[in-house]
């Protein structure tokens, strides 16, 4: 817990920074599912607040849930509202798609769609001469209205002209204009989301996150898409079935 964490010279009340404070470190993981929070009294010294503030803080996070109080034993940290997904990374599969099989109904915030040049790096990946057009779109993916990674799609024009066709699932879209995703290759690396990101994803500035890009081939091998993403680390497991070599 950090001292410095709370400001007076801020416009929001001290009880709603603490409040703050305290989502970013359970949301962030910091604090696991379960995990006892320190007293009223601690915490209070801690933050060099009233108990009061404290008190009231708490009933914020009791109120959203991600508190749960059990009387005369104490506070605790309760996860359980925030989905959380394991995901499999050998089946090629839509978000959309990895959501609804998990029961969870699949959302995304449209941040930005439009027509544009690709850049050297994405004419390379999709196969592109330089310049050419292709439909980008950046989006928030949510499961059952979390923030669960963010995503920026990018596609040759010549198989999808404008990025407002894509209503609902991208992978639809293109299925429907006989597209279909066949196969893809990706990458993961770990990283620590930058001020903008940890923003769009509701978590603490430098929180744990995986950077995942993907290229997807048609079934001839011409590639589709070129997407990087940030998932929260938080909110994800990856999965990989390994067999024997043969
Ligand atoms: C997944 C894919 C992404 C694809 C999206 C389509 C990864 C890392 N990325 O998020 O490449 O564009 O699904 O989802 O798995 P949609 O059909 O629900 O729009």
């Amino acid at each position: 817990l950090d001292r410095d964490a709370l400001s007076n010279d801020l416009p929001l009340p001290l009880y709603l920074q603490l409040a703050r404070y305290l989502r970013g470190q359970i949301i962030s993981g910091r604090f696991g599912h379960r995990d006892a929070l320190p007293g009223e009294r601690e915490m209070a010294e801690r933050f060099s607040v009233s108990r009061v503030t404290v008190r009231k803080a708490i009933k914020e996070l009791l109120d959203e849930g991600l508190l749960q109080q059990r009387q005369g034993v104490g506070t605790f940290v309760n996860r359980g509202t925030s989905p959380y997904v394991e995901q499999r990374l050998s089946t090629l599969t839509s978000f959309s798609e990895d959501m609804s099989s998990r029961g969870l109904t699949a959302g995304s915030v449209w941040l930005n769609r439009k027509v544009t040049a690709a850049s050297p790096e994405e004419a390379l990946a999709l196969g592109l001469s330089p310049g050419a057009t292709v439909s980008r779109m950046q989006r928030l993916r949510t499961a059952n209205g979390n923030a669960m990674a963010l995503e920026t799609a990018v596609i040759p024009t010549r198989f999808l002209a404008d990025p407002l066709e894509v209503q609902g699932s991208l992978y639809d879209t293109l299925r429907r204009k006989g597209f279909t995703p066949h196969r893809a290759l990706q990458r993961l690396s770990a990283i620590q989301l930058p001020a903008e990101q940890a923003e769009q994803l509701g978590v603490p500035e430098g929180s744990a996150a995986l950077y995942i890009e993907r290229r997807t081939l048609l079934e001839d091998g011409t590639p589709l898409e070129f997407v990087r993403s940030q998932y929260r680390g938080d909110a994800y497991d990856f999965i990989v079935e390994l067999n024997l070599a043969a």
